[in-house]
């Protein structure tokens, strides 16, 4: 048996070149408390529909790399206490005990890439921590091996931003930022960074998309910044406490951190950039499927 599941709703929609959008689900396991995950699936599930793509949640599901959760999956997965963090360097482990895992930015990637899917949509990214610059996170480098794009509102806020698009641009990953010309913030609306490309129509972007790929390139973020009401500013979501947290647990730590700190403000950022990347992602991968790659355009 492979450890590559495929779940048949998405092998058809593969089958029949319709649009497909992979969702992580570090975020069920470790980023938001129960509810909210669910509540967070739910409206990414329903904006890629609204958009014309089919969902594929991707996580470690009773011993199988999973491409197309459930939502009662999905549930199943938020009441597992015993699901780990799951990014490139477990995965072997995680197949074969707990069995049940998140999947981080950098292992949807790598089971996007898997299975055939070109669209990953997240919340944000991870990158390089503040500090010494040792503490980077696999998101960065996977998404320098397989052509994927990754909708997000940019890397965490609680991350070196600068360092994080300084890494990308050695990796050779774009960032490409959704009607905007700065980096997103992620809960904050910029990460006040400029960003050299912009996308203003999804068929600009998907074609750009597609010239990356034809000459060889891997990942590709794509930046959307939370407008509006909802986002927090940059310098209340600053100054968290990061002492005691080192490791895979940092990310969470500092996310909990921020909740605690900031309460509903932050879940419902959240829940709200989370929707938009993911109605962002499924035009995105609609909008790819009318764009012919070289090799296509080349038989005629
Ligand atoms: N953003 C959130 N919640 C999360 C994450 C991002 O709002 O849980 C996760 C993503 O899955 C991202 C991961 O890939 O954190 C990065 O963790 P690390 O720094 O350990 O690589
Ligand atoms: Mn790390």
């Amino acid at each position: 048996m492979s450890a590559l599941s495929v779940a048949p709703a998405v092998r058809d929609a593969l089958a029949s070149n319709a649009a497909v959008v992979a969702l992580e689900s570090a975020v069920i396991t470790h980023g938001l408390p129960k509810p909210a995950a669910l509540e967070a699936v739910r409206r990414q599930w329903a904006a890629c529909q609204k958009a014309g793509a089919t969902p594929a949640v991707v996580a470690v599901f009773d011993g199988r790399l999973l491409v197309g959760l459930s939502l009662d999956e999905c549930a199943t997965l938020a009441d597992r206490d015993d699901a780990v963090k799951v990014s490139p360097w477990n995965l072997g482990a995680a197949l074969g005990a707990p069995r049940f895992g998140g999947t981080t930015v950098a292992t949807t990637v790598q089971a996007a890439a898997l299975a055939g899917l070109r669209i990953v949509s997240t919340g944000g990214i991870g990158g390089v921590h503040p500090g010494d610059g040792r503490d980077v996170s696999a998101d960065l480098s996977e998404l320098s091996r397989h052509p994927v794009a990754v909708v997000c509102a940019g890397p965490k806020s609680t991350l070196d931003a600068s360092a994080t698009l300084e890494r990308l641009e050695t990796l050779g990953v774009p960032v490409v930022g959704w009607r905007s010309s700065v980096l997103a913030g992620f809960l904050a609306t910029s990460a006040g960074l400029r960003l050299p490309s912009r996308a203003d129509t999804v068929d600009g972007l998907a074609q750009l998309l597609r010239r990356h790929w034809d000459l060889g390139g891997a990942g590709i973020v794509v930046s959307q910044p939370l407008a509006g009401e909802l986002a927090i500013p940059m310098a209340e979501l600053a100054a968290a406490d990061t002492a005691t947290a080192r490791g895979p647990q940092r990310t969470p730590a500092e996310l909990r951190n921020l909740q605690s700190r900031l309460g509903d403000r932050v879940i419902q950022a959240n829940l709200a950039l989370l929707e938009r990347n993911a109605a962002l992602a499924g035009s995105l991968a609609v909008a790819l499927g009318r764009v012919p790659t070289a090799a296509e355009v080349h038989r005629g």
